[in-house]
């Protein structure tokens, strides 16, 4: 009979996940929800929660799920993400064993692969902060409306390289930009719930077609819009919303060593599942040494986790 909670000090096995996941798949499907799935913005969660690492001072990273506090949950690059961790909080509260940093985490492959996308290998074992004094500092996270330098320069600190950099970035196969969030508006594919290549077959297609745009706001996007379809039917209402692209999106095909793996990628759908399976699960894993019973090092400031 298997436990239906890890014993004391261990990380929860296969088994005993299995519950958790189909209670994430069970939630995926919201109907009111952006483009009817919770899919897109579980997996800017669990992004957001690792892509604080920096290599030199092994610190920051998806253990703790220091977003639970106001120093991190707070920083105007986490806006929006208070409805990912919502929509799992009933599943904390179903299967407690979980840490929010595993569950986070986790969610975003189940996401991933419901969504059509590859499986991304994961490892349980992380544990909760007790308060936010090994939270990260707040600008570590990547800002849209710069490029090559700036996407190097964060990504480098994580310890990524130039493909890892643009399989990564392919998330943005997913989901859309908020106006009341990062301030930027729209999605970039368009079919946002279907994990794909398509992100990067439609940065070479339209390329020359990208329309720079400023918003009200005053941020710069670039911008695609079918002509034909955005002045609809005759008599519809319904109108096209246009696709669009951050600026780091575009440098990735002005960039030539970063445009060489665009390239490949939109050529090669299971290359760039393969790529991306295997940067994702690098990226939920950093800064993350597990002890022999698979348990998260992370000395006495614990308060959730596997202890109990
Ligand atoms: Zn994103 N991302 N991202 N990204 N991202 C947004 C949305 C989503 C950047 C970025 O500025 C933005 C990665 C990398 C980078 C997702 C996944 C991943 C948005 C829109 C912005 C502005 C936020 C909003 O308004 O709601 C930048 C500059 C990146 C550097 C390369 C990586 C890596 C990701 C995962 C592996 C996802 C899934 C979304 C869609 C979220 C949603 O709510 O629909």
């Amino acid at each position: 009979m298997p436990q239906d909670a890890p014993a004391p000090g261990a990380a929860p096995t296969a088994e005993q996940l299995e519950p958790v996941k189909a209670a994430v798949r069970a939630l995926l499907h919201q109907p009111e929800y952006d483009d009817g799935s919770a899919g897109p913005v579980l997996v800017r969660l669990a992004w957001h929660s690792a892509g604080t690492y920096c290599k030199e001072t092994n610190t920051g990273g998806s253990n703790g799920a220091g977003m639970r506090y106001e120093k991190e949950g707070g920083d105007p690059a986490n806006a929006g993400l208070q409805h990912a961790r919502a929509f799992l909080e009933p599943v904390k509260s179903q299967f407690p064993f979980i840490s929010y940093a595993d569950l986070w985490t986790l969610a975003a492959t189940v996401a991933v692969a419901e969504m059509g996308g590859p499986a991304v290998p994961w490892q349980g074992g992380r544990t909760d902060y007790a308060d936010d004094a090994k939270v990260p500092p707040r600008g570590r996270l990547p800002d849209g409306a710069q490029g090559a330098d700036h996407l190097r320069f964060i990504f480098y600190r994580m310890g990524f390289s130039d493909q890892e950099i643009v399989a990564l970035s392919g998330a943005h196969n997913l989901g859309r930009c908020h106006g009341d969030r990062s301030g930027f508006e729209g999605k970039w594919v368009n079919n946002p719930t279907r994990f794909s290549n398509q992100y990067f077959k439609l940065l070479l297609k339209f390329e020359g077609e990208w329309k720079k745009t400023t918003l009200a706001n005053g941020l710069q996007q670039f911008v695609y819009v079918d002509e034909d379809l955005a002045a609809g039917e005759e008599g519809e209402g319904e109108k096209e919303e246009g696709l669009m692209m951050l600026p780091t999106d575009m440098s990735l095909i002005s960039d030539p060593k970063f445009r060489a793996w665009v390239e490949k990628y939109a050529a090669d759908q299971d290359l760039f599942f393969r790529d991306f399976a295997a940067v994702f699960a690098k990226l939920l894993e950093l800064g993350i040494q597990r002890d022999a019973q698979g348990r998260v090092a992370n000395e006495e400031n614990v308060e959730d986790g596997y202890r109990s």
